[in-house]
């Protein structure tokens, strides 16, 4: 005979049998998404490898403040806007550069502008550095001498016309070449007139000199040259 007592626990075991199957389903569903979410491409920001002031008095702690909190917050923002509202499938952000045809100019322009600052952050460094003796070897090779390198480079940064990048890339044979791109693009995109994979960047957008440098841009190319880290430059040809 079912008394009242146990009624009431044969209810609440019901109403607690509903709830955990309830909630193993919304556990299910949420597994499901963050593994949908983990799938998507986002984008995210380095760690900027040194304090806003440390490459003093070559590039100003506000300029670096605002290009890092500012400038490369919204490109970052604006991909991962670009990749949901456009559903974007590709896997890493090297394929999607590489397929930057394909989808709109906001993606171009954001995925351009979130990728560069990165490689950008890490082609910085406030500790002096050289080429090793494999890349001076390289860039003797293909330039004459580091200083001749250094006169080519520039001349693609001060020449490239508006707001780009100067790179220094290495071609399909394996060797190293200078070339600059418009905008936000890059050698790794598929509209890239000179394609490549990317050793050292230089961004020559004013907002990455003009708070310092005003029209200037040649002072803040000369000046760049005492924090490119070249240890990172090493690594990423070895
Ligand atoms: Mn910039």
């Amino acid at each position: 005979m079912q008394t009242r007592r146990n009624f009431l626990q044969n209810a609440a075991k019901a109403t607690l049998g509903i709830a955990v199957s309830g909630s193993i389903l919304q556990d299910i569903a949420s597994a499901k998404a963050t593994e949908l979410n983990a799938a998507a491409l986002k984008f995210s920001q380095v760690k900027l490898p040194f304090g806003y002031a440390a490459l003093e008095p070559n590039i100003d702690a506000l300029t670096m403040e605002i290009h890092y909190t500012k400038h490369h917050v919204a490109y970052i923002n604006a991909v991962n806007e670009a990749i949901v509202a456009e559903a974007i499938k590709e896997t890493s952000e090297e394929q999607l550069l590489a397929n930057i045809s394909k989808y709109s100019p906001k993606a171009r322009n954001n995925a351009g502008g979130a990728w560069n600052h990165n490689f950008f952050w890490e082609s910085l460094s406030d500790k002096a550095s050289q080429p090793s003796e494999k890349v001076l070897t390289m860039i003797n090779k293909a330039f004459g001498s580091l200083d001749k390198f250094k006169e080519q480079f520039a001349a693609a940064a001060t020449s490239r016309f508006g707001s780009g990048w100067a790179w220094l890339i290495l071609d399909d044979s394996g060797n190293l070449k200078i070339t600059s791109t418009p905008n936000q693009d890059n050698p790794l995109m598929d509209v890239a007139e000179v394609k490549g994979i990317p050793v050292l960047g230089l961004d020559v957008w004013e907002h990455a000199y003009y708070l310092h440098y005003q029209n200037k841009r040649a002072d803040y190319i000369k000046n760049w040259w005492n924090v490119v880290n070249w240890k990172k430059v090493n690594e990423r040809i070895a």
